[in-house]
């Protein structure tokens, strides 16, 4: 009964109540308007002008990028803390705020006097951050571990106040910087500056760099000196908060449904840094899609570390006109995906080539293709490493071959034995190598898995073809080939003609599955597949016997609903349709 919660030995832990259970906030929480740059900041000054006759007193404050939260103290004491949310409702993080240093657990004694009676609830408002330099050690100790690194302080500001366990948010280093006071503001002060004044003799820490101005240049003149003192701060700041200073001229200008009138914040413009561009290299999807990638010398641009770039396509290249071996200009856009905006072009190299992409899979050699109106290149090798693992799991997929348990766990496992590269290795495998594999399979799942590979050799002809994974040719694609070519010899004599002849297949999809059908990898795997007991093609003949007769032709049929009554399942029930004939199209939900 002696505890007092407002000790600081009662920082860390104390009541793990209702963690993150939603929370009304009082009077909502807004955001602020933004100004992307000089012109729209003098667009809102002029309108501020314009409301009263002329410029008021107005308070500038740093834009602290981190982690709005609300703060209530109720007789003098940190009763709440919750985090902005919605602006509407929040989620109660009481207990981590109260493991950060700088937030008074206990108002001083007689801040509220004369005020308020003494057991008054009051509610603040503030910015909780996580200093740079304690990011960078928290993203370090991250990467030691293997753990996924933060990639700004504001998100790792807002992961650590979300912390189940309040003893980890007492080690993350945070602070806060209170800017606002709810409804009870004009009992302690009548101007933004003397609440700000208020809250620091209350024990609350406000941000030293504050200006009180009353004219556009001096707006301005802050704003360049925030811009330029940015990169010396301890913490990160994206912008500049502008305020009418009087509480009674606030109301006077009121609020939008989103944000106050009578504030803007002015944003900085993305941080841009330049570095040479020392490689484009090329990296293999898991679809086999190409993508350039620009491999830099490492530049801080606000506040981390950026070596690599995506550059999208070789037309974004060309448009560019990046070049290995330039300077390049690197921004971060939205501050956090690096983002490469062209070269200097005064300190290109005498010899920088233009560059293109290359004609072959960097990850296999296979060629790469880049169908017309396409803006992306493809390896279409079906045996590509980078896509092996993409290709391994489309095969034996539910639409496909279906093969039971072959699930990304073990197919990564298997990939990484090195035993299984292409979907006509899973033929070759027999349980006791399985077994041996090392890979964590006992003797019953290498059991199962076997016979589940087993049972899959002879599926339609079309789950194969869709197994393949050729572009263009999806589940109902390859049941359009298979009808016309029942078999894969027979759809390997068609000429590209024969193909696009087919009713719904295009010259598009005609030129791909040629070419696929023509790719020396993709035949070899083709053949591995025939000769390892997978049967690629449909028995006509039987298929005949059972034919059925057509009564459904020409009809379209939609499944919705779980087909009870019917006794089938809806893949079924769509079998039973086609094979009288009868086309079937996806739901229309
Ligand atoms: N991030 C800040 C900051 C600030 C409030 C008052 C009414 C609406 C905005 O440093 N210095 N001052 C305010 O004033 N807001 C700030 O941050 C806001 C909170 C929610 C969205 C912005 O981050």
């Amino acid at each position: 009964e002696l505890i007092d919660p407002s000790s600081p030995t009662q920082r860390v832990g104390g009541y793990v109540g209702e963690q993150f259970a939603p929370i009304q906030h009082e009077r909502r929480m807004y955001s602020l308007d933004d100004a992307m740059g000089a012109e729209e900041l003098d667009e809102w000054l002029a309108r501020v002008k314009e409301f009263f006759g002329t410029i008021p007193e107005l308070v500038c404050e740093l834009k602290i990028d981190g982690s709005s939260v609300a703060f209530t103290y109720e007789g003098g004491r940190l009763i709440r803390a919750a985090t902005r949310g919605d602006g509407t409702t929040g989620e109660d993080i009481t207990v981590n705020v109260r493991t950060v240093k700088d937030v008074p657990l206990r108002l001083r004694d007689g801040a509220l006097s004369g005020i308020r009676d003494a057991d008054a609830s009051i509610e603040l408002r503030g910015e909780c951050y996580m200093p740079k330099t304690s990011f960078e050690a928290l993203n370090a100790a991250a990467e030691a571990n293997g753990k996924q690194p933060f990639a700004n302080p504001r998100n790792a500001a807002a992961g650590s106040l979300r912390q189940k366990d309040p003893q980890i948010t007492a080690h993350r280093d945070l602070s806060t910087f209170v800017y606002a006071v709810g409804d009870e503001r004009k009992l302690v002060a009548e101007t933004q500056w003397d609440l700000l004044k208020w809250l620091g003799e209350a024990g609350f820490h406000v941000n030293p760099d504050i200006a009180l101005v009353n004219s556009v240049e001096e707006v301005h003149e802050f704003c360049r000196k925030s811009l330029e003192r940015r990169d010396a701060l301890p913490y990160d700041i994206d912008g500049v908060v502008v305020k009418v200073n009087s509480f009674a001229q606030q109301e006077a200008m009121g609020y939008t449904a989103r944000a106050p009138r009578w504030a803007i914040a002015f944003k900085f413009p993305p941080e841009e840094k330049t570095t040479l561009l020392r490689d484009i290299t090329v990296q293999v999807g898991r679809t086999g899609k190409l993508t350039p990638v620009a491999e830099m010398d490492p530049v801080l641009v606000a506040g981390s570390t950026v070596a690599r770039a995506t550059l999208h396509n070789e037309d974004e290249v060309l448009r560019k006109d990046v070049r290995v071996g330039d300077t390049v200009i690197v921004r971060k856009a939205g501050d956090v995906i690096p983002e490469v905006l062209g070269p200097v072009f005064s300190l290109r190299p005498d010899d920088a080539q233009p560059w293109s992409m290359p004609k072959e899979c960097p990850s296999c050699g296979s060629p790469v293709v880049r169908e017309d109106g396409e803006a992306d290149y493809r390896c279409i090798s079906i045996d590509c490493p980078a896509q092996a693992l993409e290709r391994l799991l489309h095969w034996a997929s539910r639409g496909a071959m279906d093969i039971d348990g072959m699930g990304e766990e073990i197919v990564r496992r298997l990939v990484e034995s090195g035993r299984v590269s292409d979907v006509a290795d899973y033929y070759t495998l027999d349980e006791v190598e399985l077994a041996q594999l090392q890979i964590g399979l006992g003797q019953t799942i290498a059991k199962k898995l076997v016979a589940a590979i087993d049972e899959s050799r002879t599926r339609p002809f079309a789950r194969p073809l869709f197994g393949l994974g050729m572009r263009h040719v999806g589940k109902t694609m390859a049941e359009t080939l298979a009808r016309a070519f029942p078999s894969m010899d027979a759809l390997m004599a068609a000429t590209e003609e024969q193909l696009a002849a087919v009713d719904g297949v295009g010259p598009k999809i005609a030129h791909s599955t040629y070419l696929f059908l023509r790719t020396p990898d993709n035949v070899q795997v083709i053949e591995r597949l025939a000769k390892h007991g997978v049967r690629l093609a449909d028995d006509v003949e039987a298929q005949a016997a059972d034919a059925l007769p057509q009564t459904l032709e020409g009809l379209t049929f939609v499944l919705t609903g779980s087909l009870t009554q019917s006794g089938m399942k809806r893949d079924e029930a769509g079998a039973a349709l086609k094979a009288r004939g009868a086309k079937r199209s996806e739901e229309h939900t």
